[in-house]
């Protein structure tokens, strides 16, 4: 049930949707992180975190939004750097970043995390952070020093697949100590370009006069109704509306092409590739798990429920059993078989993130991999 690489769509795809302007700049400096790296024979993990969106205008005042803060993201970056790799985290702009997502997201201010030095003229650290910022500081100044963190943002799904795509060709020098960690919540469904409105969509009939036009000759019965037939599979929100079809707004969305299988054989070729997967229903996840890896035959697919995401994940690899990780807590002590119940979980966050699970065993598969590749290379 595998799929093959559509290089015509991929094609396609990519020449009408145009790139970021900053494509070239971010090629530049991935290429300059990469040989560095490469010449140090380091493993770079690609991590991608945050979510995209979909402009509904090309001068975008309104956009929809997948859901992802960034938590796994940046939270994983932060380990893999702690395991030895060098970073490229490929982030949605302004989402969680590593080491500032203590701070910046934090409840309340960063500068709660403040206070004024015994001096009254300069800034330090508050006493009751003192210790976990330096830490923090210490670690996000050792990524700085040995330039193990590159960061790159995205905002829309083309953005995004843009610069997936540059990024993981030019990783191929690396060969299997090349890592990719898919982590963002990608949109499925996007406006394309030949139907996105230049400027902000209208919401009054103040605007109408400029587009008056003259009227449309009357259709031909049979014409008419296909028209007819048309409107009524195109309105599938509300067969009989309160409000005028003209007052509303019916978006019409496109599916976004798959590209995985394009990542797993054309662009990222001998890469260790993971793929998220999260879902609401916990009765498919691990289904619809297992179908991803089946039909793009990469290495792994982390599943993951919204509910429960930050206490367990589930691992679905090819040729060998389900392996559930999960966060320890006093609240599952003997319920180890079953699957988490949100209405069990414990108030407030967990006290082991989760990725402290999550690289280690990625880490180990990522070893057998390495070690099967270069036996026969
Ligand atoms: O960023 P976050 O920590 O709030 O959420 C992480 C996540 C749920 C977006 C991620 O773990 C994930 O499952 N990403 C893939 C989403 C998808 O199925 O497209």
């Amino acid at each position: 049930m595998s799929s093959s690489i559509n290089t015509d769509v991929e094609d396609h795809y990519f020449s009408s949707n145009p790139p970021p302007k900053a494509l070239a700049h971010h090629e530049a400096q991935a290429r300059d992180f990469i040989s560095q790296h490469a010449a140090a024979k380091r493993r770079v993990v690609l991590i991608t975190s945050g979510g995209t969106t979909v402009p509904l205008e090309r001068n975008t005042v309104r956009f929809i939004d997948n859901f992802s803060a960034g938590t796994r993201g940046a939270t994983s970056a932060e380990y893999f750097l702690e395991s030895g790799y060098a970073v490229i985290f490929l982030h949605r702009q302004f989402s969680l970043q590593p080491y500032s997502r203590h701070y910046s997201h934090a409840t309340g201010c960063f500068l709660d995390f403040l206070q004024e030095d015994a001096s009254g003229t300069g800034v330090v650290a508050a006493d009751d952070h003192r210790d976990e910022l330096l830490a923090v500081l210490r670690k996000y100044r050792a990524a700085r020093t040995r330039n193990t963190l590159l960061a790159i943002p995205f905002v829309t799904i083309t953005d995004y697949l843009h610069e997936l795509r540059a990024i993981a060709r030019l990783m191929r020098p690396l060969g299997p100590r090349g890592l990719l960690y898919l982590a963002a919540a990608v949109s499925d469904f996007f406006v394309p370009p030949d139907r996105m409105p230049e400027h902000k969509i209208q919401s009054t009939d103040a605007t109408d006069f400029l587009h008056e036009q003259e009227p449309e000759p009357e259709p031909e019965p049979e014409q008419q109704q296909q028209q007819e037939e048309e409107e009524e599979t195109f309105d599938n929100f509300d067969s009989s509306p309160a409000v005028p079809r003209s007052k509303r707004l019916v978006v019409d969305l496109d599916p976004v092409p798959k590209f995985l299988k394009n990542l797993v054989d054309g662009w990222a070729p001998n890469q260790f590739i993971v793929s998220f997967k999260l879902e609401t229903d916990p009765g498919i996840l691990v289904h619809k798990a297992r179908y991803s890896l089946e039909r793009y035959q990469h290495h792994l697919v982390v599943g993951n429920l919204l509910t429960t995401r930050k206490w367990e994940v589930v691992f679905v690899s090819p040729r060998r059993p389900d392996r559930w990780l999960r966060v320890p807590s006093p609240a599952w002590e003997g319920k180890e078989g079953e699957p988490l119940d949100a209405k069990d979980l414990p108030d407030g966050e967990p006290e082991v993130e989760i990725e402290s699970l999550i690289i280690p065993a990625i880490e180990q598969l990522h070893d057998e991999h390495i070690k099967s590749l270069l036996a026969r290379m």
